[in-house]
């Protein structure tokens, strides 16, 4: 082997044994982390995972509380589902909203303590924990845009403790998003997704009988020219039944 390639190789195993040291610590400290994940406005009963990485230590309970930084677009509940997780065998589980100012939810959850040994401790070991609930709004604003609302932990009041109350140290917690794509689309008047003959039926009862304007009133607008008016029915009427031109999203 020449000293060159000696060099190379040596490089080599520094960077592997590097990796392994620094991926250990990282395993070594407990984790729960909220997932980032995407819907469509107007879905109720939304799943919203919880995962636990749970490297050493038995888990028989927990607290934690959760904040939402735009609670005009995702409402918790006051749920979770716990059915298929690691504490589906919890024997008590207690969860308060607050929606003064805001919206934060405290899940506390605790294992069945008094049989030997406790029945449902978790771990160790990874995977979800429990899935919070959270409606997705429909609010006539914020549906013309997409949004994205951060499940924040409260880290000074959310931690876990062993079977014997005793609290684990070093617990990290991570941050989740529920993304919310924008329905607003030229043509959408009533910003459910698609354009049809509904849309066609709600510009005729906004345009000639004084009902309610599409929200944001460009989404009326099917020849994107500015008004809306009885030409943007006479549009969506060439697009739907004649296969006439479509309207442009919105961009
Ligand atoms: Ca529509
Ligand atoms: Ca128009």
């Amino acid at each position: 082997m020449t000293l060159k390639r000696f060099i190379v190789v040596f490089q080599i195993l520094i960077s592997i044994m590097w990796s392994r040291s620094s991926w250990s610590e990282e395993q070594a400290n407990p984790s729960v982390a909220v997932a980032g994940t995407a819907t469509q406005y107007k879905t109720v009963n939304f799943k919203v995972p919880v995962y636990l990485n749970n490297p050493n230590d038995q888990v028989g309970g927990f607290e934690m509380t959760f904040i939402l930084d735009n609670p005009v677009v995702v409402d918790f509940t006051g749920a979770v589902d716990t059915v298929g997780t690691l504490i589906n065998k919890f024997d008590y589980l207690d969860i308060t909203v607050d929606t003064e100012g805001g919206n934060y939810i405290t899940v506390v959850g605790i294992a069945d303590q008094d049989s030997t040994p406790p029945s449902g401790v978790i771990g160790p070991g990874n995977g979800l924990l429990y899935n919070l609930l959270v409606n997705i709004t429909s609010d006539c604003f914020v549906r013309a845009d997409t949004t994205l609302t951060t499940i924040q932990v409260d880290k000074i009041h959310s931690r876990l403790s062993k079977s014997n109350g005793q609290l684990i140290d070093s617990v990290e917690f991570f941050d989740g998003s529920v993304y919310v794509p924008g329905l607003c689309v030229y043509g959408d008047a009533n910003a459910n997704g698609t354009v049809n003959l509904s849309d066609i039926i709600y510009l005729v009862n906004y345009v000639f009988k004084g009902s309610i304007p599409p929200c944001p009133e460009k989404a009326g607008d099917a020849n994107k020219n500015n008004m809306v008016n009885l030409a943007d029915i006479i549009f969506l009427v060439n697009h739907v039944f004649k296969g006439g031109p479509a309207p442009c999203p919105t961009g």
